[in-house]
């Protein structure tokens, strides 16, 4: 029997070997649009793999690309039906082709395998699961957005038992050194960067010590437009979002981010979505989303993500 997979639900969260054979699925059923690209590989030796979603195979060098991730941070599930629901609407029910006909994507659903897979195992998990700075056989794990190479280690931990502990340097992790490596072969036409974390309905933009980039009018602007196509489908009582840099939001400081990265090398419209927390009926801060609310976050995430795409290329 033809196997279906290249449409998945919504009805709960996909595991990571779920998510690993619908790449592939969807590499087989749109051969001319989607490849499945092996990064690198996590700490565990798990492979990290990302969608190259493209009409000319990335080779028009006028096309500008936008770049998306989820679960840099393991515990952040519901970012994950997030990208799953962008990568439907590009690839299987597409509404809008000017979408995939003028931009190229890339898209990496599972930034951090095994820190998800552990999961299973300690829901909260954030970091990824090194071992090499154990101390007494405890405290595992590099927060991977704070081991990016922009003012690394100037507001972060260098105690590996902290939850944003950031390695022994700039891309100490594997993990984060696939990201670079990425946006670093697209640095010439990266219009968009979107990572996307929970929870707080905010969409933020660098730099995470408060400093505004040249373009922050620009992002700020976008960043709004965003929101508010976000906001007209959101669920009545799920709260606005908040707009702006990620020190003058979260009133904490953050270095070694993988946005702000982006945004120095490569990707001029640079973005960290904090999606809604949404149980028990009601708007929450935590991690865990009630089952209803999965495909919804991805619905209204991706008006989001189109108004920021059109923006970026055409700017
Ligand atoms: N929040 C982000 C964190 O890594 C952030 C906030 C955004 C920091 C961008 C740095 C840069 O702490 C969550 N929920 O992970
Ligand atoms: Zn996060």
């Amino acid at each position: 029997a033809r196997s279906n997979s290249s449409r998945i639900g919504f009805e709960r969260i996909h595991t990571y070997e779920e998510v690993e054979a619908y790449l592939d699925q969807l590499a087989r059923d749109y051969p001319n649009v989607v490849s499945v690209v092996l990064g690198g590989r996590s700490v565990e030796g798990r492979p990290i793999r990302y969608l190259k979603i493209s009409t000319t195979n990335f080779q028009d060098a006028r096309k500008p690309v936008v770049m998306i991730q989820s679960l840099l941070h393991s515990r952040e599930w519901v970012t994950l039906p997030a990208t799953l629901y962008a990568i439907r609407k590009l690839v299987v029910d597409v509404s809008e082709s000017d979408l995939v006909q003028n931009i190229d994507w890339i898209i990496l659903p599972i930034a951090n395998p095994d820190g998800y897979i552990f999961t299973l195992t300690d829901r909260f998990w954030r970091k990824n699961r090194a071992t090499r700075y154990m101390v007494a056989n405890r405290c595992p794990g590099v927060d991977l957005n704070r081991n990016f190479d922009h003012i690394w280690g100037t507001a972060s931990s260098s105690n590996p038992c902290q939850e944003t502990f950031h390695g022994a340097g700039p891309f100490s992790e594997p993990e984060a050194a696939v990201i670079r490596d990425i946006i670093i072969e697209h640095r010439n036409r990266m219009a968009l960067f979107l990572d996307i974390h929970s929870f707080g309905s905010m969409i933020l933009f660098p730099y995470g010590d408060g400093v505004l980039p040249p373009n922050a009018l620009q992002l700020n602007l976008v960043g709004v437009q965003m929101a508010q196509a976000i906001d007209r489908v959101k669920w009545p009582s799920n709260k606005n979002y908040v707009v702006g840099n990620i020190l003058h939001v979260l009133r904490y400081a953050a270095s070694g981010g993988a946005g702000d990265y982006a945004i120095n090398v490569a990707a001029p419209y640079s973005y960290t979505f904090e999606l809604p927390a949404f149980r028990n009926s009601i708007w929450m801060d935590g991690f865990l989303v009630e089952p209803a609310f999965i495909e919804q976050a991805g619905f209204e995430t991706w008006e989001g993500i189109k108004v920021g795409a059109r923006a970026a290329a055409a700017a």
